[in-house]
């Protein structure tokens, strides 16, 4: 008999954050809302920069990044009822799972692989992000198999009369899969409540977007299932806010599933195992880094007179202190025992 104690996993996370707001967002966000989104945004970029030192230092084995997506992200979560709707996420989606609850502790115990990871117990890659307390289902590796998976849990809440959305986020390469057709046809069939992000950064590891369709916009892609598809500039975070809000209060409505393609950069290689100097000049990575999202929102903010540069400096200091808790939290956490390693994916 294996032993995988999850009240003991649980222990160890008492440190979880209370969950966010389950409440209906608003039309438009307000000043408090803005610089709490703001502050989400500036927590995942501090802790994404840490893990790419972390594993140049080679104290974790991987990191997979979400810089220059959080703008659509962060817009996408605050557009959901959180902690109430379903997350199945992708590996990018850092701003987002911390949107919707998980703390920089989570994240790392991921990423050193250790006990109380809520995502796997220590036993997946990291970045592969499963938070129940906030309903976050678990990433798939295999690329596009979310999709199928979070179309059938908007099959099961519309068969059981519920009101809970499914989000699901993807890059425009995942496009190009089996699993894509399958799940927005499904979608559109039986007019699931289904969001489907596609955060479109034009690359699949090192395959531009002209070499994976020959359409502008993987929007287009929707008409083909009969559901709506909506492009917008996901570098902003309004824009983006504004188109996920309008899609998932239309699936919670009972009128069906859209395709949210939200235009992004990534302004890191693909992941920590990438070199993407073999495929993108430095003129092209300089244009791409003059795109980042972080200090077009701040500077919005402050025109809007959202934030103060007092308050910036507040948000930063948090977000660093915060980065550093976590970092000696998780590397001084125990491994997960070793019979934790088989146990519990098999029924006994
Ligand atoms: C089925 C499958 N094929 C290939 C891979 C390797 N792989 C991991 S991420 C990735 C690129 C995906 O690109 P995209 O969907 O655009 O997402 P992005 O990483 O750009 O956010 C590939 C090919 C995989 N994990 N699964
Ligand atoms: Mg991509």
């Amino acid at each position: 008999m294996l032993e995988f104690n999850t009240a003991e996993v649980r222990d160890r996370n008492s440190h979880v954050m209370e969950a966010p707001s389950q409440a209906k967002p608003p039309a438009a966000p307000s000043p408090e809302c803005l610089r709490e989104m703001y502050e989400v945004m500036v927590r995942s970029r501090r802790l994404d920069e840490r893990c790419w030192l972390l594993h140049r230092q080679g104290r974790i084995g991987f990191h997979i990044s979400g810089i220059g997506h959080e703008a659509a992200q962060v817009g996408v979560a605050f557009a959901m009822r959180r902690g109430y709707d379903f997350l199945h996420p992708y590996y990018r989606d850092l701003a987002m799972v911390i949107a919707l609850g998980m703390s920089m502790r989570d994240v790392l115990l991921g990423s050193f692989g250790k006990q109380g990871d809520p995502s796997s117990g220590g036993r997946q890659m990291p970045n592969h992000y499963c938070y129940k307390p906030a309903n976050i289902l678990s990433v798939s590796s295999p690329v596009g198999t979310q999709l199928p998976q979070a179309a059938g849990v908007a099959l099961a809440e519309k068969l059981k009369g519920g009101d809970r959305v499914t989000v699901t986020c993807i890059g425009e390469g995942a496009t190009s899969e089996g699993d894509f057709h399958e799940a927005l046809d499904w979608a559109g069939v039986h007019k699931l409540p289904l969001v489907v992000v596609v955060e479109n950064n034009e690359y699949a590891i090192s395959v531009p977007m002209r070499l994976q369709m020959a359409i502008e916009r993987v929007a287009d892609r929707a008409a083909a299932y009969g559901i709506r598809g909506v492009s917008v500039d996901g570098l902003d975070v309004f824009a983006s806010y504004a188109a996920a809000k309008e899609a998932i209060e239309r699936a919670r409505a009972g009128e069906g599933a859209t395709l949210l393609e939200v235009r992004v950069v990534r302004i890191t290689p693909h992941s920590s195992d990438d070199n993407d100097n073999t495929y993108r000049s430095p003129e092209e990575k300089a244009r791409v880094r003059m795109q980042d999202p972080l200090p077009r929102f701040q500077q919005q903010l402050l025109e809007m007179g959202a934030l103060t540069p007092a308050m910036i400096a507040e948000i930063e200091q948090r977000a660093q202190a915060e980065v550093d808790d976590a970092l000696r939290y998780a590397e001084s956490a125990p491994y997960p025992p070793v019979a934790w390693a088989m146990g519990p994916v098999f029924a006994e």
